[in-house]
């Protein structure tokens, strides 16, 4: 399959791909969660929800594996170090109680994906600690027991969890893109230059796309 996207089309075989979608989960996209609770307009992100549900479902009926991450940590914070927990000067720190339960921390109301991508049966869910994907998880291993070789890429935030995610897997050779009304920031202007600098230099990082492009390409194959 070939999605015209930029710079220049991108080539995959459905079998080899992954659709992953990062930490679409209540306490980043929904209103009175953490992330409204630290200033930020969640309306902002709620806006790529038709397009990323739209997205997966195409990919789903195409019979694409899916992956739907977490920014998740342990209760007992183990795996939150202090260089994270107490970066910045935030009111609320991970794992405090926040509005949707503790914040970050695996099996709280407001660490759970939004319904409308809500995971179903076979589809992987990875809970990481890190910004990006693969730190301290197993998803290399799953992808590479599936031959994965390219990933498609949504969520949230583009410049943080999703840039990170994508870079990492650059370095372990798979191939990505990412959809670019499948993801956003609470800061546009951090959105577009995380767009440029994924795919300048020949798709340094990788790739970006509209969805449309991708429901084209899955549309043409059907
Ligand atoms: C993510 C964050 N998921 N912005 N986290 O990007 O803190």
């Amino acid at each position: 399959m070939r999605i015209e996207a930029n710079p220049f089309a991108y080539e995959f075989a459905l079998k080899d791909t992954a659709l992953v979608l990062i930490d679409m989960q209540r306490d980043f996209i929904e209103p009175g969660g953490f992330g409204e609770t630290l200033g930020n307009d969640v309306s902002l992100l709620e806006a790529i929800v038709p397009a990323t549900k739209a997205a997966l479902a195409a990919w789903r009926k195409a019979g694409g594996l899916v992956v739907h991450t977490r920014e998740a940590h342990k209760a007992d914070l183990s795996d939150c170090p202090p260089a994270k927990r107490s970066r910045g000067n935030p009111s609320l720190r991970i794992g405090d109680e926040g509005p949707m339960g503790r914040i970050l921390v695996a099996g709280e109301p407001g660490n759970q994906i939004i319904d409308a991508l809500a995971p179903v049966e076979g589809e992987i869910v990875i809970d990481k600690p890190g910004k990006g994907m693969f730190y301290a998880t197993d998803l290399h291993e799953l992808l590479q027991q599936r031959g994965i070789t390219h990933l498609l890429f949504g969520g949230v935030t583009t410049e943080v969890c999703v840039q990170t995610s994508m870079r990492e897997a650059n370095d372990r050779g798979y191939d990505g893109l990412l959809l670019e009304d499948c993801t956003e920031s609470y800061f546009p202007a951090f959105k577009a230059a995380t767009l440029d600098m994924i795919r300048a230099q020949g798709a340094i990082v990788g790739w970006t796309a509209p969805s449309a492009a991708l429901l084209a390409a899955l549309n043409h194959a059907a």
